[in-house]
């Protein structure tokens, strides 16, 4: 089966440029110049038009958590319903994290995700492993991941009781991950302080989910990446420091990376977009729907505006959704009169593609970086480039047909295939549009809707980082 999409601009990493797509299989064959003489003419058994429009790397997201089990509930997307939606908003691999809480083994944790994932995928996935209680026998499970294709960890510096691990902890995981080449990922925030500051909100009666904002401030997220930061240089392991939403740890990650420090930022849509006072400060119970870790920080202080700037600079590495649905009824509800029992997390694996496009409308990134940060540096950073986030001969045929003249709106009823009974992104309007999609060769979406099938989706065994410096 060979399908050929003509008439397009190409746009990759480092430029853009009109080219034709040959994919055969579930390969690219050919990226060629329309009606370049060497080839000649060039019949498939299918062809897309795409002129007017971008053809695109499939969107890599790394860093989502379908069904995870969290604050007393679990995530309500499934890998079925989560990859059919990110399917729909073009992105065509998934990273999600097996999790080993305290008290768990790795092993058993992995064997389990592989359990929940295989057969019920739409798009590719693959995984990183939170290391939520680092013991002998974590430390020894990391050593082995990695020829398992498992080559990233996350470590907590937050949720006391349940992932965080000490500073020693951390030392200990850099360490082995230092000997071994896998990649620690970091969720900076110092979740000993934030119990307190929680503890005195609810004590004065601020149990509105806008204290979720405002009992995690920006010094517990610059403080827990320093302190990450200087970990990792002690152990000499690369650093990947997930969902940063405050400025000040940016600058922090800025000089570690200008210090040549192999620092990476990843941040995420909401971070760029929402904020503490419109969002988590919305009237009454609704601000729940925006409560999230590392919290969305004050547009007043202008963190929105430097987040963007940071992509521009490349010391945010990566945008990726932390995707962690869940509904308001019998969900975010339970914090009713309590913040701090809100589960954290917000659904956007559907929207990643747009809201970052949007940032290319709007002239805050170049189109090319809009590739960057949402396909092909995930690919690299998380060792897939080559098979994901590039449309070169030989790559899995993972592309999207994106549409700069289409439109999106976004909203319950409208665009919105995520197992959430809302949308945090409700009413948002994007300037361009998610034609087609395809998934190793597959057309998963095009303009009927989504057409691909559950079970197409394959795990990615992984290689070592290749974006380190
Ligand atoms: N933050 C969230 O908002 N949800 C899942 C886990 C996390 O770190
Ligand atoms: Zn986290
Ligand atoms: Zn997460």
């Amino acid at each position: 089966m060979t399908i050929l999409i003509t008439g397009g601009t190409v746009v990759s990493a480092t430029g853009s440029g009109r080219a034709d797509v040959l994919v055969d299989g579930e390969t690219i064959a050919a990226v060629f110049s329309p009606g370049s003489a060497a080839f000649g003419p060039v019949s498939a058994d299918t062809v897309i038009d795409a002129s007017g429009k971008y053809v695109i790397p499939g969107g890599v997201d790394g860093h989502t958590h379908m069904e995870m089990p969290f604050g007393g509930t679990q995530a309500s997307d499934t890998f079925e319903t989560g990859t059919r939606a990110a399917a729909w908003g073009g992105t065509t691999t998934i990273v999600d994290f097996v999790v080993q809480a305290q008290g768990q083994h790795v092993q058993d944790q992995v064997a389990l995700w592989h359990e929940k994932a295989a057969g019920n995928c739409a798009i590719d996935y693959a995984f990183h492993q939170i290391i939520g209680d680092v013991n002998a026998d974590a430390l020894k499970a990391m050593d082995e991941l990695i020829g398992d294709g498992i080559t990233s960890f996350k470590l907590f510096m937050a949720y006391p009781g349940v992932f965080l691990s000490s500073d020693g902890q951390i030392l200990q995981a850099m360490q082995t991950a230092a000997g071994n080449g896998g990649l620690i990922m970091m969720h900076a925030e110092n979740g000993s302080a934030i119990d307190v500051l929680v503890q005195q909100a609810l004590e004065r009666g601020e149990t509105a989910p806008y204290y979720h904002g405002t009992t995690r401030p920006w010094q517990t997220e610059q403080e827990a990446t320093h302190r990450a930061i200087m970990l990792a240089d002690l152990a000499g392991a690369p650093l990947y420091v997930v969902h940063v939403s405050a400025k000040q740890a940016l600058e922090r990650i800025a000089e570690a990376r200008d210090a040549g420090q192999n620092v990476f930022g990843e941040t995420c849509p909401q971070y760029l977009y929402l904020s503490l006072e419109e969002n988590l400060g919305a009237p009454g119970f609704e601000g729940a729907k925006w409560v999230c870790s590392t919290p969305l920080r004050a547009r007043a202080d202008g963190h929105q505006d430097e987040l963007w700037k940071y992509i521009r600079t490349g010391d945010v590495t990566t945008v990726s959704t932390d995707h962690c649905p869940f509904c308001m009824k019998d969900q975010k509800d339970m914090g009713v009169g309590n913040f701090a029992k809100i589960p954290n997390g917000i659904g956007s694996v559907e929207h990643r593609m747009d809201l970052l496009y949007q940032g290319v409308a709007d002239g805050r990134i170049s189109l090319e970086r809009w590739v960057d940060v949402c396909c092909t540096t995930p690919a690299r950073m998380f060792g897939m480039y080559g098979q994901k986030g590039v449309i070169s001969p030989g790559a899995d045929a993972d592309i999207v047909v994106y549409d700069p003249n289409g439109h999106t709106s976004i909203g319950v009823g409208k665009t919105h295939h995520m197992n959430m009974d809302y949308s945090a992104w409700e009413g948002w309007e994007i300037d361009g549009h998610v034609d087609v999609v395809l998934s190793r060769g597959a057309v998963v979406k095009d303009e009927s809707g989504y057409i691909g099938t559950k079970g197409h989706g394959r795990f990615v065994r992984r290689g070592l980082s290749q974006n380190l410096i």
